[in-house]
């Protein structure tokens, strides 16, 4: 089971130890695996994981992205899938997504179901994660392609008692997400009223673009903080 569990394990450790963890988020779709060993090596050194998944991939993307990716990195590579269709044996572990904020059966539950006949035979160590979508201040593809509302930035209540559903429901982790190429990420004050009352890490992702922002949100209370574009754009700031 601790073996099963290794890299959940890896994360409760760290978030109970207060060791900040940063995943780099990578879209299949948007990247070549010859160029997957020059973008690993300009990653932070304090990277803890790699993501992979996007809102919508070419099928098979995901899987030759991953193999690549484990031939020039040591680190764990999970699968953050936008569907089924993204669900790669290849993987370390999977992030198992209900979009929580959502009221659309298809984010819930019907992808879920329909990713069972991908995962059951494989080694693949499933994360029950809740997603919770947050306003960026743009439409994001997260939104168009669930076909959901993203819950308001000053909705605070609502995203802390959706977030604790979450954590009553099972789930083993809550993601904070503005959405990819948000423009405003979720605010300080989200994240300090959601990790002062969850008992389980903290996940926070969208439009995080600067150093400033990174620090924000981890003295705010996340415990891993996703970036993507700013690495995919090499626009980070420091
Ligand atoms: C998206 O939270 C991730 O699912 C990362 O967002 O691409 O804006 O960094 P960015």
């Amino acid at each position: 089971m601790i073996e099963i569990e290794r890299h959940l394990e890896g994360i409760l450790r760290a978030a109970n130890l207060k060791r900040k963890m940063l995943a780099v988020l990578i879209d299949p779709d948007k990247f070549q695996e010859t160029g997957v060993a020059g973008f690993i090596q300009k990653l932070p050194k304090d990277t803890t994981h790699i993501f992979v998944g996007g809102s919508t991939v070419e099928e098979g993307r995901t899987c030759e992205v991953i193999k690549a990716l484990k031939n020039v990195t040591g680190l764990p590579v999970i699968l953050f899938p936008g569907d089924h269709s993204q669900i790669s044996p290849h993987a370390d572990a999977l992030l198992f997504l209900s979009l929580i904020s959502g009221r659309n059966p298809e984010f819930l539950i019907e992808q879920q179901v329909r990713s069972v006949e991908k995962i059951r035979n494989t080694t693949l160590e499933i994360i029950p994660t809740g997603y919770i979508l947050i306003d960026g201040g743009k439409e994001t593809s997260v939104q168009k392609v669930s076909n959901t509302r993203p819950l308001a930035q000053e909705e605070i209540d609502q995203i802390v008692n959706t977030a604790l559903a979450g954590q009553y429901s099972g789930k083993k982790l809550i993601y904070l997400e503005a959405g990819s190429g948000a423009r405003i990420p979720v605010s300080p004050e989200i994240i300090m009223a959601v990790s002062d009352v969850l008992e389980i890490p903290l996940i926070v992702g969208g439009g995080i673009r600067s150093f400033t922002q990174l620090q924000n949100a981890y003295e705010a209370g996340a415990d891993l903080v996703v970036i993507g574009t700013a690495f995919e754009e090499d626009t980070f700031q420091n």
